[in-house]
């Protein structure tokens, strides 16, 4: 059996955007609750904290609360809450992160997070983490975070495909070469 053109470009796509998620972790499914996109912070020796970002959609009818974390690889988790007043950005510990009823809780570079206190050691790269999450009212949940390399404070973290090479000059007609005049 032939599949039309179209559905071959699909799945050559999706392998093609499926090759970076082989190296993050696979979501975890909790009753209601979806936890995806889970990343820890890779950190270099002598520093003492640490960061994990994740996503966690709720399918519920009932909002549920994040109300305590806990990580094999550091004494204590802390919910935290990055602000920016003017070019100042600190960071102040939340009592709680609600996710709300069929909504979603991103925790992100740049805004709410996870932070890692008192870390056992340096978090490298390709190694993994385990975090335990605290819902209320669903309860406990210990999801595998693998350590991803971050540049720099609130950039996006984008893997790149490998495999795949896009020509940014290419496709689009070509590119004419503009006269630079005489
Ligand atoms: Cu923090």
């Amino acid at each position: 059996m032939r599949l039309p053109v179209s559905t071959r470009l699909f799945l050559a796509l999706c392998a093609v955007a499926g090759l970076p998620m082989l190296a993050g972790a696979a979501p975890t499914h909790f009753k209601h609750l979806t936890l995806h996109h889970a990343f820890a912070r890779a950190t270099v020796p002598g520093q003492e904290v640490g960061a994990v970002y994740l996503t966690i959609e709720n399918d519920g009818d009932q909002p549920e609360v994040l109300t305590e974390a806990r990580c094999t690889a550091a004494d204590q988790v802390t919910l935290h809450q990055t602000q920016h007043s003017g070019d100042m950005t600190h960071m102040h510990h939340a009592p709680s992160f609600v996710i709300p009823a069929h909504g979603q809780l991103v925790l992100a570079p740049g805004g709410q997070h996870l932070m890692l206190e008192s870390l056992h050691g340096p978090l490298q790269v390709g190694s993994a983490v385990e975090l335990t999450l605290h819902f209320e009212p669903s309860g406990d949940v210990r999801i595998p975070v693998p350590v991803q390399s971050l540049q720099s404070e609130g950039e996006e973290v984008m893997p790149m495909p490998t495999g795949h090479v896009h020509d940014p000059h290419g496709q689009e007609g070509g590119q004419a070469a503009v006269p630079g005049g005489q």
